[in-house]
């Protein structure tokens, strides 16, 4: 990982998602680099994984169900009748195949950056949790206090956007991945 390598990919992210996705990837980029500075993790993974975190968000859904098929990516009921859940399988796909990232890590962290996932890495948690408080997100209760908690101790904060996630899903009518909801029991037990 360069940071040449991140100058491209931030080219590339600006050339293909749309003004406000990419004014969040940067966001998420430079908020999971100041996590990953505080917890002692690779920041130029953490600014990789997250210019690329959404970089299938700006696809349609049918072009997201076809990659998955075309490339035998599996998908379970809940992703197939929600495609926009896809993004995150179907951009660590990307991210493999066309930028050529062969770090595991980053991956992992593109891959589950919309449900988590019971034992994430740091990484993982830092780019999950980026996501929700990167300085262009208005919307989520909690948020100044979720963004302190976040640079206080990883795993408060992401039991509290899980928390509030599925509070605020069950309030839509929209189906909840079964991982999002297994992630939050992992980690609320986990804390403990
Ligand atoms: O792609 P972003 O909008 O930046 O962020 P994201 O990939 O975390 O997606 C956020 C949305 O995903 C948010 O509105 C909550 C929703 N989400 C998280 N878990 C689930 C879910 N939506 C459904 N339908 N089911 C889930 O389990
Ligand atoms: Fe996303
Ligand atoms: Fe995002």
């Amino acid at each position: 990982m360069k940071s040449a390598d991140i100058k491209k990919i931030r080219k590339s992210m600006e050339k293909n998602l749309d003004h406000k996705r990419f004014e969040h990837t940067l966001g998420v980029a430079y908020t999971a680099a100041a996590l990953a500075m505080r917890y002692e993790v690779d920041i130029l993974k953490a600014q990789t994984a997250g210019l690329l975190h959404d970089c299938a968000k700006c696809l349609s859904d049918e072009k997201r169900l076809s990659i998955c098929e075309k490339h035998n990516i599996q998908m379970n009921e809940i992703e197939h009748n929600n495609p926009f859940l896809l993004h995150a399988k179907v951009g660590s796909y990307i991210a493999m195949k066309k930028f050529q990232i062969h770090d595991k890590d980053v991956i992992n962290a593109i891959l589950n950056h919309t449900t988590g996932r019971p034992g994430m890495s740091s990484l993982e948690k830092i780019i999950y949790i980026a996501d929700y408080i990167e300085p262009g997100r208005k919307q989520a209760p909690n948020l100044a206090e979720i963004r302190k908690l976040a640079f206080q101790d990883l795993d408060l904060a992401l039991v509290k956007i899980l928390s509030d996630t599925l509070d605020y899903l069950k309030t839509t009518n929209t189906d909840i991945d079964p991982m999002t909801q297994q992630t939050y029991d992992y980690y609320k037990e986990f804390i403990k």
